[in-house]
């Protein structure tokens, strides 16, 4: 028995069929005007799984691991694994807590960093924290980051670095490094759950190291000795919201470890600003160390400043990147109560700056806006209703526009946030903020030339992302989109 599928959403036509009538369903289908008036797609547009990710923002980095107890960056690949002997029990949920309290959304952790050492109790090698001979070293990371993730409701992931210094395959000429060492690996680490967010491949490949005790320097294409079409399938069959980083090629690096992006920033292309013209979604991902030494711990390093921290938010979030910052657990294996401090501080901070959306005391409209269709409206008022699915948009072919905002009274403004609905591509080239004290003469914000938009962009109206200043008391604050691919699609603006 089929049973008959009904097509509530097509106001135009709503009709029922069974399975045996899908040839004519496509052909029916594509008769179909646009009921809904919804603006087509301007490619490139984003996979689900891509804006997922994009929605997690801002996000920790853990780097821990044999490096932690070596003082190095790199290791060698020929550490003892006693030489894994953290102080104390390592607590993967107080990372996570300490990044949370950050306003952060979830966390990476490092579980195999280029020395090859796995933190947990991989059948692939020897080179593990089975055999480290102690019983702190024997937590399993990845398991109890994941579990804790989740219980915290917060998004997880693993680095595990595709070059391994310690394993005597790596670069053999066979594919047996990629077949039976990092494929499995990948999948042992997918049994600790499949809701992973990301996983990060690092791109530094090949070079010296100890492979076994052959000491020797040994190259690879990282292009094609990874096998990474068949690993991006498997880990796409199995974790559908999961994207792959860096050698995957779902999201990309933004072409520094200093935490900005460039103001102009596309979704596509690759850099700092990624190319208005390229074909394929890659959005930026910043990495950026939140501390003044390297990526893992090291014995008198400390945290940068709050103010240092936040101009990376506001150039990275704040431009259509995410932020990964790095947070190194130390040598027992906890992020060190400084650390702790310093985030909590920095949540506070992002609340008190971004927590409260005056957008939503203001009274908004547009100076054009898309007819509505059977079943969505375009309305601006689309920007302040809570709704990431509910958009304000043009006509099409519209591409100058002003979106405004009234207060009821004068209000105090430092920032305005804007997202596009990026699920049907990336559009907005050219805006300018615009202010008013009196409601009749508008005045541009003192603000070089601001460009793209794309998942978020954040605009500082004093065009300062160090100085936070005494901020503007105005009556009103429009968004004038200049230039655009197509018609604007805004789904969300705040005013703080
Ligand atoms: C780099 C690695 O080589 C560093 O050690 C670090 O893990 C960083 C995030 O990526 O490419």
């Amino acid at each position: 028995m089929f049973k008959p599928i009904i097509f509530g959403m097509l106001t135009a036509v709503a009709f029922s069929v069974t399975a045996q009538d899908a040839t004519t369903l496509t052909l029916k289908a594509q008769e179909l005007p646009n009921p809904d008036n919804e603006p087509a797609p301007v490619h490139p547009v984003p996979t689900e799984r891509q804006v997922l990710w994009n929605e997690t923002e801002f996000y920790a980095f853990f780097h821990y691991g044999m490096n932690t107890f070596t003082n190095k960056e790199w290791g060698y690949g020929n550490e003892p694994e006693t030489q894994y002997a953290p102080l104390g029990r390592p607590n993967p949920r107080q990372w996570l807590e300490a990044v949370k309290a950050a306003g952060m959304t979830g966390g990476i952790a490092v579980v195999k960093h280029h020395d090859g050492f796995c933190l947990w109790p991989t059948e692939t090698t020897s080179h593990s924290i089975k055999n480290c001979g102690n019983a702190n070293g024997q937590v399993n990371i990845p398991e109890e980051f994941a579990n804790a993730a989740r219980d915290l409701n917060m998004k997880y992931g693993f680095y595990v670095s595709p070059w391994d210094r310690n394993s005597a395959y790596y670069g053999d000429g066979t594919d047996r490094y990629t077949r039976d060492v990092f494929l499995r690996q990948c999948a042992e680490l997918a049994e600790y759950g499949t809701d992973q967010f990301e996983m990060w491949f690092d791109g530094a490949n090949g070079g010296d190291g100890y492979y076994g005790g052959a000491n020797e320097h040994r190259s690879i294409d990282a292009q094609t000795y990874y096998d990474i079409p068949n690993l991006r399938d498997s880990v796409h069959t199995v974790m559908p919201n999961c994207i792959m980083w860096g050698v995957g090629g779902e999201a990309r690096w933004i072409g520094n470890e200093a935490g900005w992006a460039g103001e102009t920033c596309w979704s596509y292309g690759t850099g700092t600003s990624g190319d208005e013209n390229a074909w394929l979604w890659f959005p930026g991902e910043s990495d950026a160390k939140a501390t003044n030494s390297g990526w893992f711990w090291h014995a008198g390093q400390s945290m940068l400043s709050l103010d240092q921290l936040w101009q990376f938010y506001l150039e990275t979030v704040g431009r259509n990147a995410t932020l990964i910052l790095n947070i190194p657990p130390n040598n027992y294996g906890l992020i060190p109560d400084s650390d702790v401090q310093r985030l909590k501080d920095f949540g506070e901070r992002l609340q008190a700056r971004l927590g409260t959306d005056l957008a939503k005391n203001a009274t908004v409209t547009a100076s054009e806006t898309r007819s509505r269709g059977g079943n969505r409206a375009y309305d601006a008022s689309n920007v302040i209703d809570g709704d990431k699915n509910t958009y304000w948009a043009t006509s099409d072919g519209v591409i100058d526009a002003t979106l405004t905002f009234m207060f009821p009274e004068v209000t105090n403004v430092h920032y305005i946030s804007m997202m596009e609905f990026i699920r049907k591509g990336q559009r907005v080239k050219e805006f300018t903020i615009e202010t008013t004290t009196d409601g009749e003469t508008w005045t541009p914000i003192s603000y070089k030339k601001t460009t793209t938009i794309g998942y978020k962009r954040i605009v500082p109206l004093n065009g300062s992302t160090t100085v936070y200043g005494n901020g503007y008391d105005i009556k009103g604050i429009r968004i004038h989109i200049t230039d655009s691919k197509e018609c604007p699609l805004l789904h969300t603006v705040s005013i703080y």
